[in-house]
């Protein structure tokens, strides 16, 4: 790790989509190379990861924050590429996340209002930016891994679940004593993210994980929407341990995928995902030719963020916290 790399200053946009911010970095950011973002991603991960430290973490940024690296995308017809990350690691895909990105190139004058491509490290999204800064996000392919898996929790005893791929793993749980309470609610979320992060040890204990044997990082519970005018609201659970505030868009595209694999949701019909906060993502999702609601589908997710800072990161050499405090 050499130090002496991180510039002094970072230009960077703040956003937040449906009460989840996202952290864009615009320019300043590792040499990273060419190669597939993949590829990039990987030399971030090994070369450069006190940038993500030096970005996110406290005292410059939060749990909460989600980073977005701007990036030359490999092909040409996308607008950039973009590679997430958090106060823990990063991140395939990011819903919430891709929308503060589109509401930024917007911002910056990058992009117009209609459709365009972005690539990301699991593949290019497409998203349609329309007045408002409402984005609707074409995923990459999501679907159900596994159903009705059961897991020991202690303290909690037996939670079953899906485990499904919405650009990031997730276990899903609909039967939970939460649920059975009403209260998703943000008064609830010390125990929610408690009973969580409980969850997700004992899937990893008990090796349960998604394709590959790929961690399952996001734990997602649903209960009644609070609004009759949604289908459900969710609490999720991110890799840091921080809750999403945003109905999670990887999570809704998740969670489609396991309603259409039940034939509970028709290609097109609305799903309106609603978060812990109250705010909306609606879903519908299409069909690839070939392939059936069992296999996998294309969600669609439409949201809208809001810029909150234009900013400048000082990184000062003299600072004992420059790179973020230590985990
Ligand atoms: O919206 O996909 C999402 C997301 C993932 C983690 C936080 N937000």
């Amino acid at each position: 790790m050499v130090n002496a790399q991180l510039p002094l200053r970072l230009e960077v946009i703040d956003s937040h989509t449906a009460g989840e911010p996202t952290r864009c970095v615009l320019s300043g950011g590792p040499h990273l190379g060419t190669g597939s973002l993949t590829e990039r991603l990987e030399r971030l991960r090994r070369d450069h990861d006190l940038y993500r430290r030096a970005i996110l973490c406290e005292p410059r940024g939060s749990d909460v924050l989600v980073g977005a690296f701007l990036l030359e995308p490999v092909d040409p017809a996308c607008a950039a590429g973009v590679i997430f990350f958090n106060n823990a690691g990063y991140l395939g895909m990011c819903g919430h996340g891709i929308i503060g990105v589109t509401a930024t190139l917007a911002y910056r004058g990058a992009i117009e209002p209609g459709e365009h491509l972005i690539e990301t490290p699991v593949g290019a999204v497409k998203v349609d930016l329309r007045p408002g800064n409402q984005v609707s996000c074409r995923n990459i392919p999501a679907y159900r891994y596994r159903a009705g898996v059961t897991v020991q929790v202690p303290g909690y005893g037996a939670v079953t679940g899906d485990v499904a791929w919405g650009g990031n793993w997730f276990f899903l749980v609909r039967e939970h004593s939460f649920a059975a309470a009403n209260s998703l609610n943000v008064s609830q979320v010390d125990p929610l993210t408690a009973f969580t992060v409980e969850i997700r040890r004992a899937l990893s204990v008990a090796g349960i994980s998604g394709a590959d044997g790929a961690e399952i990082d996001h734990i997602e519970l649903f209960g009644a929407a609070h609004n009759p005018a949604n289908q459900s609201r969710n609490f999720v659970l991110c890799p840091g341990n921080a809750y999403d505030r945003s109905p999670c868009g990887t999570g809704t595209s998740a969670k489609m995928a396991c309603l259409a694999a039940d034939g509970l949701l028709k290609p097109g019909q609305p799903w309106k995902q609603e978060g812990i906060l109250g705010t909306v993502f609606e879903g519908r999702y299409e069909l690839e030719p070939g392939q059936s609601a069992e296999n996998r589908i294309i969600p669609i997710i439409t949201g809208s963020a809001h810029i909150t800072a234009e900013c400048t990161l000082i990184f000062d050499p003299a600072d004992p916290f420059r790179l973020g405090v230590p985990e």
